[in-house]
């Protein structure tokens, strides 16, 4: 997967700086940040979307998720509140093809988010 962005990021080819890490994920700042704490989640091996799910990807979900709580409480944003997307394909959203969990607060989100 070497012409994947975030499998580039997970493997270190692309140098950034990570806020998470675990045997299953890592985490780190989105590049173009939609609130005022706005990370995204990885799981280090390659997963497409949302739909290529398995039973065996389970753990790294598990992970994703108790990675963006970990950096929520971190950031002071855990009280106030925060919202986790993962955005799925085309009418998804979803423009980096490799799956990720954003993590996104620090300010008031609105619903439904258009
Ligand atoms: P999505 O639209 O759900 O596929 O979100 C992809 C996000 O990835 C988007 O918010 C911008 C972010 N992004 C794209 N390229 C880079 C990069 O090279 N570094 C970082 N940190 N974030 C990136």
């Amino acid at each position: 997967m070497e012409h994947c962005l975030f499998c580039r990021i997970a493997a270190g080819t692309l140098p950034t700086e990570l806020i998470y890490q675990d045997e299953q994920v890592i985490g780190f700042r989105d590049l173009h940040p939609q609130a005022p704490v706005h990370c995204l989640f990885i799981p280090r091996q390659h997963i497409t979307t949302l739909n290529d799910l398995t039973p065996e990807t389970d753990v790294i979900m598990r992970h994703l998720f108790r990675g963006a709580r970990q950096i929520a409480v971190q950031e002071g944003i855990a009280e106030d509140g925060y919202r986790t997307v993962i955005n799925c394909n085309v009418s998804g959203g979803q423009s980096v093809y490799h799956l990720h969990l954003h993590l996104l607060g620090g300010r008031s989100l609105h619903w439904p988010p258009g």
